[in-house]
């Protein structure tokens, strides 16, 4: 131990001993590391991009937020602070450094759902050492610092009484006001919903310790709600809508049993395109053809809410509502779910899902491996040889994702497209004149329609060439409406509309085609469904049962109809609008039927089921058929 004994270690320890003085050393050198090793994070996993800047509202943020961590945890230590200081900063710079790992290979810092997924180690764990930079020492160079420093102030002792402990976490709490207010006023200029479909967003917008904290608050929360028992309501409306279910199979139940599966999930594509010709040229002629030796289901309505496409999966995936705000990818990426990937697996086949975009968009990287699917296949995984729109085109990833594919007997593909992404911008080459809508967003978009129109046929063309067509479901629908309300006048143009809000809300469907072999003629179905029925009709033609699916098959015989988020049922000859508290017949006049309405009512309850499912986790170990039992 050396001993402070000449003058100017004297002077040093009399400086130290003062109260609050060593605290404040602590306080803000930690701080000062935290700070840094988060910019250093930020800019390492390209989060932000070079030149390096500390000029700017991130580099405040993150201040802020170091700032705002250091105190709190502070506050509750003020005879520890040395060790619990120094235990905070090493907690910290363990978990920045595993962000580094993790976001050099998925571009995202870790979060909860993922550590929930053991696989990533995996993934992770055979590149180490190609992930690991010399720069990364920056994260620990600190720490043996610090603990020399407590060793040679080890004999020092500070001033302390009641009093002066009250005075400094006086002066911490303030701080810690005062930090959280600036951190709130300065952060009101974020535009936040570029949040909810990647929280890749969130770290880059205010750092990653904010993305953290707001990840654990996320978690929390969940846990909270999943851990109170269920009401008797609850248990009620569970128990009605699962003993209304009968058990029925359509007159097609298992034609397509043992067969490959392949679904595409196409970008935008509205179901108005269909059949729709432009200065005499149809749009999509591949797939106005197509429903020539297919089902064509000309009635499904979108379902998607705040996970827009990611909703869309959703449903195909497990057939139950998505959640009215929020995204379910994001709100329960680890409850359990019997989802179609995991059927199929169950059953001997090898389940892939497909999209060229990067793996966190929508958080699809912690969800498709919660969902059982043997890989999920993203940006990276693919060769950028012809890129249309956001990234890859959908040609060359439909070419791609079925050479993966066909390297395996028996296999379900999960294919989620994305050239024909708004605002449809990428397709000027594409041989479609418009007429009057030229270079308008419309006409884009009837372009880019054509484009997968083409794209579809390639890869038909190519299961064809490579004998398993024949050997192959498929089945092609519309993940959500393509053309909003700022493009409302023109659509209403191209299709004649009359300019009413029911007409508006009756093109807000998808189409939907499920090819099962060219022996089948064709036969449009005309009844009214929604996104979640096609998972069950996909069980229907496999000859699979499903014990727990919300939809019903679109091959049954007999009514339709379809529940939106915002609790809107449409039914065959109906359309209630549940904001505008208005029953619409065929003709679209409204008219009053407390019949049709009360059944509507009725069919609004299948969302609380769906929301009761979620919270609770009810797909976990049996306790849904418990509670029904
Ligand atoms: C991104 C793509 C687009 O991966 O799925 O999502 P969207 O903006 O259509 O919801
Ligand atoms: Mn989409």
């Amino acid at each position: 131990m050396l001993k402070f004994n000449n003058t100017n270690t004297e002077k040093l320890e009399k400086i130290l001993t003062k109260p609050f003085v060593l605290e404040l050393i602590f306080i803000l050198g930690t701080i000062f590391s935290i700070f840094t090793k988060s910019i250093y994070l930020q800019y390492t996993i390209k989060l932000k991009e070079p030149p390096f800047s500390l000029l700017n509202y991130i580099s405040v943020y993150i201040f802020l937020t170091s700032c705002i961590l250091v105190f709190f945890v502070a506050l509750w230590a003020p005879k520890r602070f040395k060790g619990v200081l120094l235990g905070l900063n090493i907690l910290i710079s363990v978990l920045l450094f595993s962000d580094t790992l993790y976001g050099r290979y998925y571009g995202i810092p870790l979060t909860i759902p993922i550590l929930y997924q053991v696989g990533f180690v995996n993934d992770i764990a055979q590149s180490i050492f190609s992930l690991l930079k010399i720069k990364d020492i920056v994260f620990f160079i600190d720490i043996p610092v610090i603990i020399i420093f407590i060793y040679f102030i080890k004999n020092i002792r500070v001033k302390t009484n009641p009093k002066l402990i009250l005075i400094r976490s006086i002066a911490i709490l303030l701080s810690l006001v005062l930090g959280i207010s600036v951190f709130n006023i300065t952060t009101k200029r974020i535009d936040r919903s570029r949040h909810v479909y990647q929280r890749k967003n969130i770290a880059q917008d205010l750092g990653t310790i904010y993305f953290h904290g707001f990840d654990i608050y996320d978690f929390v929360k969940q846990r909270i709600i999943r851990n109170k028992p269920l009401t008797d309501d609850e248990i009620i409306t569970l128990k009605e809508f699962y003993q209304s279910r009968g058990s029925e199979k359509s007159s097609y139940y298992g034609i397509a049993a043992d067969k490959n599966l392949i679904v595409v999930q196409v970008e935008a594509m509205q179901e108005f395109v269909v059949g729709l010709n432009i200065e005499g040229q149809e749009v999509t002629p591949f797939l106005n053809k197509l429903k020539n030796n297919s089902f064509y289901f000309n009635n499904i309505y979108h379902q998607v809410a705040g996970g827009n496409t990611s909703d869309a999966e959703f449903m195909l995936n497990n057939s139950m509502y998505p959640t009215i705000t929020g995204a379910v990818n994001y709100l329960y990426p680890t409850n359990d779910f019997l989802s179609l990937g995991k059927v199929m697996k169950d059953l001997g086949y090898v389940s892939y899902a497909f999209h060229g975009y990067e793996s966190s968009f929508w958080n699809r990287e912690a969800v498709y491996r919660n969902y059982n699917y043997d890989k999920y296949f993203s940006m990276n995984d693919f060769e950028l040889n012809e890129k249309r729109g956001w990234a890859i085109s959908d040609e060359s990833f439909f070419k791609q994702s079925l050479d993966i594919s066909l390297k395996n007997d028996k296999f379900f593909s999960f294919l989620i497209t994305l050239s024909s992404h708004h605002p449809y911008d990428a397709f000027g080459d594409i041989d479609l004149y418009t007429g009057e809508f030229e270079g308008t967003q419309v006409g884009n978009y009837l372009k880019s329609m054509r484009y997968v129109d083409t794209a579809i046929e390639s890869l038909f063309k190519e299961l064809e060439e490579r004998g398993q067509l024949e050997n192959t479901l498929i089945v092609i629908y519309g993940d959500h409406s393509g053309l909003y309300q700022d493009q409302r006048g023109l659509t209403e143009a191209l299709l004649g509309l009359d300019g009413s809000s029911i007409a508006w809300n009756k093109i807000q469907k998808v189409p939907v085609w499920i090819y099962t072999g060219s022996e089948l003629e064709g036969r449009t179905i005309e009844k009214a469904g929604g996104q979640i029925d096609i998972l069950p009709t996909i069980l229907d033609l496999m000859g699979i049962h499903h014990p727990y699916v919300m939809g019903k098959s679109l091959l049954l015989d007999g009514p339709g109809y379809c529940v939106k988020w915002d609790g809107s049922v449409i039914f065959d000859n109906y359309y209630y609008n549940n904001q505008e508290r208005v029953l619409y017949d065929n003709n679209n006049q409204p008219i009053e039927d407390e019949g049709i309405i009360s059944e509507a009512r009725a069919k609004q309850e299948e969302l609380k089921v769906s929301d009761i499912i979620l919270k609770k986790n009810l797909m976990k170990n049996g306790r849904l058929s418990e509670i029904l039992e």
